[in-house]
């Protein structure tokens, strides 16, 4: 074996909600924005949407079996808040509440860990009527939900997963527009991150005063960036802006409990108004954490760009191969990412809760399906991993996005992450080969 992981080391597979559960007007089930957002024409590339999915409300008994029989340790998943109070607020939805207590129980009967993230992007259309993230009472109604979930679900829960990729649902979601609730608007962005942060806190802060088993963390994605013209001073100077904008924003108010001063500085004079930023918002935001996750695709290659407001840097790329989702392939980035995370943070664990490729598999005459480029990129991000843990990074787990294809968001059900593939007509599941091969290195513990 080329790469032997740490004995303790955990190999998991990640899922979210809306992304795979379908069912999404039963039970009492409310509005989320993403089920706005997905049934406006023009906002999905392929005009698909969440209304079916996997269906994994009525098949998650054959998802957790499948991931059981590949030797899957963790499965992570996330929990629709409009299921749990389809108002946001107010009265709770007791079907929901046990519909997830079933499915953990039965990932914990399959002899799997659980990881569960609270909020991976679909909130409650009611609350964005209010204003969503931008609205400050939104982290209220978001520490009652947590405590919700912490008092059901605290003794099934390994790893609680505060928020996935804030930097998403305020950025692509408030500025770029791209994702719910499809806004373009750079200083509300803003306000909504610091809101998301805030949330994270106050979720964190309560759970450490109900003395429960399991571990709680943040998923931030984070891309390391690099110079387009590694010589030129402009790119340097821009692609360090934009390690700010979407590294440290977030990484430093949880690690540190500071904001990028330099960051919010440039932004000042670029004419943005800066988040409302309150005596105590800091420290709420800085509570100590078990574990950091990390979401990583690709790098960010950066070049200074007098068009591009209000960061002036814009995204280029290598040249590099690339996978179906258009990102490169560029697998000593996550080395050089998780370094500079130990260097920046000494978190007390990582743990890579999102890595994966986009591919357009095909099937084989004989049913099979070949998706190398997959297994190829998982192999190199992986030696990568390793070389860090050898350097001393505590990168503690890796889970596989994702686990079956599912619905991509902005790119909908054409853009396939799985190992396993999804034939939405039959709902039927096939693992790839890809998913032999991971089987193999949870095996192995290394590949
Ligand atoms: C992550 N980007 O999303 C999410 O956590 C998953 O739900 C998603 O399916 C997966 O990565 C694959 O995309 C991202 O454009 C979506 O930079 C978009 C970006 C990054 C992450």
């Amino acid at each position: 074996m080329e790469y032997e992981f740490p004995k303790d080391f955990e190999w998991g597979v990640a899922t979210a909600s809306y992304q795979v559960e379908g069912a999404w007007q039963e039970d009492g089930k409310g509005e989320s924005i993403w089920d706005r957002f997905s049934h406006i024409p023009g906002n999905i590339v392929d005009l698909t949407n969440g209304d079916r999915a996997c269906d994994f409300y009525h098949r998650y008994r054959e998802d957790v079996d499948l991931a059981c029989s590949l030797g899957i340790q963790v499965y992570r998943l996330s929990v629709s808040w409009p299921r749990i109070f389809p108002n946001g607020r107010g009265e709770k939805n007791e079907k929901s509440i046990e519909f997830y207590r079933n499915v953990l129980n039965y990932i914990k009967e399959k002899g799997m860990k659980t990881s569960l993230t609270l909020y991976h992007w679909d909130l409650p259309q009611k609350l964005q009527d209010e204003g969503g993230w931008c609205n400050r009472e939104i982290v209220e109604d978001f520490k009652n939900y947590a405590v919700t979930l912490f008092e059901a679900y605290g003794s099934l829960v390994d790893y609680w997963i505060t928020l996935n990729e804030p930097y998403c649902s305020s950025f692509l979601g408030y500025w770029k527009g791209e994702h719910a609730p499809g806004y373009h608007d750079y200083s509300m962005a803003l306000a909504a991150a610091h809101h998301l942060l805030m949330s994270h806190g106050t979720a964190v802060k309560a759970y450490r005063s109900m003395g429960l088993p399991g571990k709680i963390g943040i998923t931030l994605n984070m891309n390391q960036p690099y110079p387009a013209d590694i010589k030129n001073e402009e790119d340097q100077k821009a692609a360090e802006r934009m390690r700010m904008q979407n590294n440290q924003l977030f990484g430093d108010p949880v690690m540190k409990g500071t904001y990028p001063q330099e960051l919010f500085d440039f932004l000042k004079g670029q004419g943005v108004v800066l988040p409302d930023v309150r005596e105590g918002d800091l420290e709420l935001i800085h509570q100590p954490i078990d574990f950091l996750g990390l979401n990583n695709y690709f790098a960010d290659i950066v070049k200074a760009d007098d068009g591009a407001w209000p960061l002036m840097a814009s995204l280029t790329t290598k040249g590099l191969p690339v996978t179906d989702a258009g990102w490169e392939v560029y697998p000593e980035s996550m080395y050089d990412l998780l370094t500079w995370i130990q260097d920046t943070y000494q978190p007390p664990e990582i743990i890579i809760t999102e890595n994966g490729a986009a591919c357009n598999d095909w099937i084989n005459s004989d049913g099979r399906i070949e998706d190398t480029n997959r297994i190829d990129y998982l192999k190199r991000y992986l030696g990568e991993v390793h070389r860090a843990v050898k350097d001393g990074v505590p990168v503690k787990g890796y889970y596989v996005w994702c686990f079956t294809d599912n619905f991509e968001w902005a790119w909908g059900l054409s853009r396939r992450f799985g190992i396993v593939y999804m034939d939405y007509e039959t709902q039927k599941r096939t693992p790839k080969d890809s998913a032999f091969w991971y089987k193999q290195v949870v095996e192995n513990n290394g590949l």
